[in-house]
């Protein structure tokens, strides 16, 4: 396989682990620990798994281990560093015996339930050592909820000789995991499961998961775009660039990129919800501000917009759920409709205050809002084109401030959506060895028999041998939610909060920006040079971390 010159280098970084992690260890046990919120009912669901300690890995004395085989699962999207977590649990698990050995499941959870693995040996793994990607094995997005699963999961497992199982995933995956963790426990079966938090959403972080890995590398890929488009932008002074940025519902992708690359707009959803904000306040809003540059000559600009927007814009949530309703009920029908009178059919059928909305909505949205669900019947807001939305209906609203001399200069927009272009790029030395140190940690929990546990690093703001490897029981981090018209134990999600460092960061100095060029060039991640240019963790992590 022809390799870059950088892929060369690059497999032979030592990632760099926790002080602590180097020589053998020993697990100190915290105080049992409980749920963030609804303990009673979590407590009920979770009988085995449930009140257990924080973990904090320290120096111990070295220690012999039986032969153990490992397994592992890569689940949902991708985000750079997967593969260096897989090599710190081979590494880990090599330490404590080497006659150990780890099974990769492929294609995700599915390649539990289907019996599809193979063995990840030293040569397999030695390829995959710091890339991007999840394709040593793949991933997929099945997800393991139900007890015919778990128990065609415990036939191959059994067979394998598997003592434990390793899921990496976002807060679905590690819900899941720990309902697994639960599920064998109660059986008796003698299989442990640990989780580990991925997601470039960023998403899945609390107090003992200060992030989810992914984020980091993600978040500089876009910065860097974005800063390319920002100078393309002031050298042609002539578009109104309008960017959507992956990251479901919550904003952190775009929060993080507007610090890193201070734009002159960046809409927080967290915000426009809890302003109760309609789609027109968003748009003026916008509007505002390319108006006000225009004045002062500037008739170009860049805008960040987070892909889950639409679903915070109240008055779009109402409508979004009287479609899902309404074509759960009359899918059929309408699949009848021809497709040039489907607007109309939909207008007539929803009721006043959300036909009037639908009505309102450019062609192109209002057909994708009526058209692509998932399998649970809900809207794809990600493949909502939200970026051509508002710069249409931005377009719209200066041409009548333009009539009515309200508006001075010229729009002309262009259209990107970021996140593919991230979620599998090498991963920067911070998730290199972030994503080290967890799988390496999930090796340690595992030798000390825990189950139903994520693997933990924190303090990551400091130099990496600083950094504190432990476990967190999953239960301490779920609550109850409605999902699908049903109350369930799911992994509380962090969305952008209002009051943290990086939101009052960002919200002090965003009338400068949207007034003044501020524009930030983060250029490309970089791994050989300074520290300070190398290793730096997101501005997010920092603002949260400063005391
Ligand atoms: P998860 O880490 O939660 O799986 O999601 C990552 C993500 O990239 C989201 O930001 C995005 O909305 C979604 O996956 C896209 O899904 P898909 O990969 O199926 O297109």
């Amino acid at each position: 396989m022809t390799k870059s010159a950088l892929q060369i280098a690059r497999a032979a970084y030592q990632p760099k682990l926790p002080k602590a992690l180097l020589g053998p260890v020993v697990a100190k046990e915290g105080e049992p620990t409980q749920s963030v919120a609804d303990q009673e009912a979590i407590q009920k669901l979770f009988p085995n798994t449930y009140g257990m300690p924080l973990i904090q890995f320290v120096p111990g004395e070295a220690k012999s281990f039986a032969p153990m085989n490992v397994g592992v699962i890569l689940s949902g999207g991708q985000a750079p560093g997967g593969h260096n977590v897989i090599s710190g649990l081979f590494d880990g698990i090599k330490k404590l015996n080497p006659a150990n050995k780890l099974y990769g499941f492929i294609l995700g959870p599915g390649g539990l339930v289907d019996h599809n693995y193979k063995e990840l040996t030293a040569d397999i793994i030695d390829e995959y050592r710091n890339t991007g990607g999840f394709d040593i094995i793949g991933s997929g997005r099945t997800k393991l909820e139900k007890e015919d699963q778990f128990e065609k999961g415990y036939e191959i497992l059994k067979e394998l000789g598997i003592k434990a199982l390793v899921i990496i995933g976002g807060d679905d995956s590690n819900t899941n995991a720990c309902v697994l963790a639960e599920y064998y426990a109660a059986k008796k079966y003698g299989i442990q499961v640990i989780g580990c938090p991925k997601t470039i959403d960023g998403d899945l972080k609390n107090e003992m998961i200060e992030t989810s890995f992914g984020f980091d590398t993600a978040c500089k890929t876009y910065a860097e775009v974005i800063g390319n488009i920002e100078r393309d932008c002031n050298s042609a002074r002539k578009y109104w660039h309008f960017i959507k940025l992956m990251g479901r519902s919550a904003s952190h992708i775009a929060l993080e990129c507007a610090l890193q690359t201070q734009p002159n707009i960046c809409i927080i959803s967290e915000e426009v919800e809890a302003k109760n904000m309609s789609l027109d306040d968003v748009v003026t809003y916008i509007a505002k501000a390319v108006a006000a540059r225009a004045a002062e000559g500037n008739n170009f600009g860049i805008v960040l917009i987070p892909e889950g927007l639409i679903e915070f814009i109240p008055a779009m949530k109402r409508l979004i759920a009287e479609l899902n309703d309404f074509l759960a009920a009359n899918g059929e029908e309408f699949a009848t409709i021809a497709p040039n009178k489907q607007r109309e059919y939909i207008i007539s059928k929803l009721s006043a205050e959300n036909a009037a909305i639908y009505a309102s909505l450019p062609e192109g949205v209002a057909r994708q809002l009526s058209l692509d669900r998932d399998p649970h019947g809900n809207v794809q807001v990600s493949l909502i084109e939200t970026e051509k939305l508002l710069s249409e209906m931005v377009g719209k609203k200066l041409a009548e401030w333009k009539k009515e001399g309200k508006f001075v200069g010229k729009f002309s927009a262009q259209h990107h959506f970021f996140g593919y272009e991230g979620r599998c790029a090498a991963p920067s030395n911070f998730d290199a060895d972030y994503c080290y140190s967890l799988g390496y940690t999930a090796s340690m929990l595992i030798a000390n028999g825990k189950t139903g546990y994520m693997s933990s690093v924190r303090n990551t703001t400091a130099p990496a041998a600083e950094w504190i490897a432990g476990g967190v029981p999953i239960t301490m981090m779920m609550n109850m939610e409605r999902r699908h018209g049903e109350m369930k134990p799911v992994i509380q999600k962090a969305l952008v909060k209002l009051d943290g460092a990086p939101f009052k960061a960002f919200a002090a100095v965003r009338d400068t920006w949207a007034k003044e060029t501020a524009y930030v060039y983060p250029g490309p991640i970089q791994y050989f040079g300074p520290t300070e240019v190398c290793d730096q963790p997101t501005k997010t992590l920092q603002l949260e971390q400063t005391k």
